[in-house]
């Protein structure tokens, strides 16, 4: 780029830094942003807004037959500022309808923001929205929002409660540190709770708070939990789930464990345990940052996510912002920032140790052009393409067997990290079983590729551990993107059950579901020569022994309907 180039970015950026609309106040900035349309890097049927700036997902719901997904925007810029509530609907959380803003900061309780919240819908069906607002002295606070008109079946617009802020930062918590109130739940008393992330004495907090008439709320003297092994607990949630069904907030039974989030650290961890109402007490056995656990929801790019119950499906359903990894400048200079994650249904797996999390069905019905392999050898050092689909917008499965599992290579027990593992044994390191996997988003020639793939190891008292990797190292030919590899182990036995990936590949996103949803990595890339249709698919493998491809299907994906009101293509939103 050239120095005046490099100049008028950052003009932009400072311009949207300070909440200037960059477009009106310096024509230029229009010339810099690209028409989203034509980018390589826009997405098919990911859910992003038209422009701008992205971040968490905020107050998802199922209600009256229609989902509807908040999310911290920035009108002005694609860079983090001004923050308000955009608003979105949907029949089937594949196709959405952009409506106007819920939330703008505008009062005292929220001049410097509308932040993060949720909604709980109050028996009698009413939506509530809990929200963090930046105060007048930006200090945050926690308000409260309701439908102007519950008949409006899109419920258009939100109206602030006249009693906000509801909970203030008083005696001893931090005001720049009290934020991110999650859905509430009802205990046998009938009482609501909520918490809201804190730091306290440099612990990451749940802090406690209960209400009758959900408008005076009471803070607990003890939290719902803390962890003096990790910092700043942004964006709680805190659920019910079980092995066969979602579990409906209010719900806690024999069957049920609970889930605890906290996003930190730029991760979103989880820890499960046994949450006894009487006493709002939760007892888990291991908990965050505990030596030799690791839970996450994702390995990637995958943050701040929120939960919601769909009382229509009976499943509990996980959204995330998945943010850039490349810089501001660019941000700037495409006009945009930020993606949700394709919506996914959470469970406890079978073991109860950890979660498992697989894409909505409802995304399926983007599939087109179906493209299966069967019983194919991939020996090693070999790499196949699968012909005939849009490998820029793919839908792909794949299950791996082994015609001989001969001895794996030894894990030395200091390889306690996978992400570093995978950083030091890339997908160009070769290996005994493994590395194999997939090629996404590649040139013709390999130059750029992202590999998504397995490597098998043995310990020392002869068990197996897969690892998954996601190697960004070759994803594209441009020097200034962010190219970190990510890794974790997926809890299989490779000798009892196939291995199997689904990878939801985007443009420039790369979701990948390891064993069948035990482990996941996102993977944000930015590819120059792999894009649209100059971009290929393959399955390789690098390892010494042969794999099988037991199954593979992939699917070329249809573009998903996500457009504002006024530009209604078809029926879905009639
Ligand atoms: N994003 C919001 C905060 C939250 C953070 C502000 C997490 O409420 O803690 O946009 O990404």
């Amino acid at each position: 780029m050239e120095i005046s180039a490099i100049w008028a970015v950052g003009l932009c950026l400072f311009l949207a830094r300070h909440g200037i609309e960059a477009e009106a106040s310096y024509p230029s900035c229009r010339n810099l942003q690209s028409n989203p349309t034509e980018q390589p890097y826009r997405t098919a049927y990911h859910f992003q807004p038209p422009k701008n700036w992205m971040n968490d997902p905020n107050g998802p719901m199922y209600y009256n037959g229609v989902y509807h997904l908040f999310y911290q925007y920035n009108p002005y810029a694609a860079v983090w500022g001004n923050i308000t509530w955009a608003h979105s609907i949907s029949y089937d959380l594949v196709n959405w309808v952009h409506l106007d803003h819920a939330l703008n900061p505008t009062d005292p309780f929220d001049i410097n923001g509308c932040w993060t919240g949720s909604a709980t819908i109050l028996p009698g069906e009413e939506p509530v929205i809990i929200y963090t607002g930046a105060d007048t002295q930006n200090r945050q606070v926690q308000n409260m929002a309701v439908p102007k008109n519950i008949s409006d079946p899109l419920l258009r617009e939100w109206i602030k409660s006249p009693r906000n802020p509801l909970m203030s930062p008083t005696n001893g918590i931090d005001a720049n540190n009290f934020r991110d109130p999650t859905t509430a739940w009802q205990g046998p008393d009938k009482v609501w709770r909520i918490i809201v992330g804190s730091l306290i004495n440099d612990h990451g907090t749940a802090l406690l708070y209960r209400s009758r008439d959900f408008v005076n709320w009471t803070k607990s003297q003890t939290p719902l939990h803390s962890s003096n092994k990790t910092g700043m607990w942004e964006c709680p949630d805190f659920y019910p789930v079980s092995t066969r069904t979602g579990v409906e907030t209010s719900v806690q039974n024999a069957d049920t464990q609970h889930v605890l989030k906290a996003s930190f650290n730029g991760n979103d961890y989880y820890i499960i345990g046994k949450y006894v109402p009487e006493t709002d007490t939760y007892l888990v056995e291991t908990d965050f940052l505990d030596a030799g656990s690791d839970l996450r929801y994702d390995y990637g790019e995958f943050y701040a996510s929120k939960t919601f119950f769909d009382a229509a499906k009976k499943r509990r359903i996980l959204w995330a912002w998945i943010q850039e990894s490349d810089s501001s400048s660019a941000d700037i200079e495409k006009g945009w920032s930020g993606l949700q994650s394709i919506p996914r249904s959470v469970l406890l797996d079978q073991t109860g140790r950890q979660l498992v999390q697989w894409p909505i069905k409802e995304i399926e019905e983007l599939r087109e052009n179906q493209v299966t392999l069967l019983n194919k050898e991939v020996r090693g050092g070999s790499v196949l393409e699968v012909p005939g689909i849009t490998a820029s917008q793919v839908d792909v499965e794949v299950s791996f067997d082994f015609p001989h599992f001969k001895e794996a290579e030894v894990l030395d027990p200091s390889w306690v990290d996978p992400q570093l593992l995978c950083t030091q044994k890339n997908a160009s390191v070769k290996g005994s079983i493994g590395p194999f996997g997939l090629l996404v988003l590649a040139s013709k020639d390999l130059t750029e590729q992202t590999a998504i793939f397995f490597h098998i190891f043995k310990t020392h008292n002869k068990k197996y551990v897969v690892l998954m990797c996601s190697d960004q190292s070759r994803s594209s030919v441009r020097q200034d993107v962010d190219k970190t590899s990510y890794g974790a182990f997926v809890d299989i036995d490779p000798l009892r059950e196939k291995i199997s990936l689904r990878g939801l590949i985007d443009h420039s996103i790369v979701e990948s579901f390891g064993g069948e949803g035990r482990s996941c990595i996102t993977a944000r890339v930015y590819p120059e020569l792999a894009i649209n249709k100059e971009a290929h698919l393959y399955v390789f493998n690098n390892g010494t022994q042969s794999v099988k491809i037991s199954r593979l299907d992939a699917w070329s994906m249809k573009k998903a309907e996500i457009v504002p009101t006024n530009r209604r293509r078809n029926s879905h939103f009639n």
